[in-house]
């Protein structure tokens, strides 16, 4: 028996196998979880996901834009009408068009940072807000972050910034759905090789950083992202919340 035999709980933001959000499924299947997942309305990202998703057998695979609140309101009804309750939901999504993910934060743009501000980090709190709904018993609710929210990291630009909002959304969440014996929680990675990541400065360049600095001289595998994923979703983390989890062979204590 896994740890999460009999256990549901819906992933947003599979893009690909490469996703970190893919990593984290993979264990918690391992684990005996029940998963459903959404993907980005259109063909070719339904098809993306239900290439991933068919074989393991999910029963809920359906289209959700996160900057649309009838979109997560729709989901969460149909996971209800699907798998009756939830136990756990990864939010594992950002954005920002790229002439502001490239361009410095001083010289992004307004508009930018609205898309940016409300797909990744906004979105945490109405999938949350949503989510509680189907939680009677209590949940865990996961979001990935990184580093450049905390210091400024050269190339991260505007995503800096709305990290750092989430990591406090994190925060203002665990405090609002404690109560309801619902945890909120963070990972931060280190650097991961992903669609979004491509998307990012000079990833080849971020990853030598972690090498050269990083406490344990390497990069984070998505597997140990996919582990740690699954530990603060499950049972085992029931006393924490709130909490933003470092998965980066320790590259942050460093000064
Ligand atoms: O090194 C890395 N890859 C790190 C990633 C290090 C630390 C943190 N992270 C974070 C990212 O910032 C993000 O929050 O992990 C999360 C997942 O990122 P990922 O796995 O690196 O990226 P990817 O596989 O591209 O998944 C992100 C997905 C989107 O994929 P694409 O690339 O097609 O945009 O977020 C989803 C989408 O599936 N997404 C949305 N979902 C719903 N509504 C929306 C939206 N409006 N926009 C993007």
């Amino acid at each position: 028996m896994g740890m999460f035999t009999g256990k549901k709980g819906m992933v947003l933001g599979v893009a690909n196998d490469f996703s970190i959000a893919w990593a984290i499924t993979r264990k918690l299947l391992d684990e005996g979880a029940e998963v459903g997942f959404t993907h980005l309305p259109g063909d070719k990202m339904e098809r993306r996901v239900r290439k991933l998703a068919e074989p393991i057998g999910a029963k809920l695979i359906t289209s959700c834009d996160v900057q649309k609140d009838e979109d997560v309101a729709r989901v969460f009804d149909e996971a209800k009408e699907t798998y009756g309750s939830l136990d756990f939901v990864l939010h594992s999504i950002a954005f920002a068009p790229l002439a502001d993910l490239k361009c410095a934060f001083v010289d992004s743009s307004r508009e930018g940072f609205k898309t940016a501000m409300d797909i990744s980090v906004f979105s945490l709190a109405v999938v949350a807000r949503h989510a509680a709904r189907v939680m009677p018993d209590g949940g865990s609710i996961l979001t990935l972050t990184y580093y450049g929210g905390e210091k400024v990291v050269p190339g991260y630009n505007m995503m800096g910034v709305c990290k750092a909002a989430l990591d406090a959304s994190v925060k203002y969440l665990a405090y609002d759905l404690g109560p309801k014996n619902i945890r909120v929680n963070a990972v931060s990675a280190g650097p991961v090789k992903t669609l979004a990541a491509s998307a990012v400065g000079d990833f080849d360049l971020l990853s030598g950083l972690y090498v050269a600095v990083a406490p344990m001289q390497r990069n984070v595998t998505r597997e140990e992202v996919g582990g740690a994923g699954m530990f603060m979703l499950s049972d085992l983390a029931s006393g924490i919340s709130g909490e933003i989890l470092h998965v980066d062979c320790g590259y942050n204590v460093m000064g």
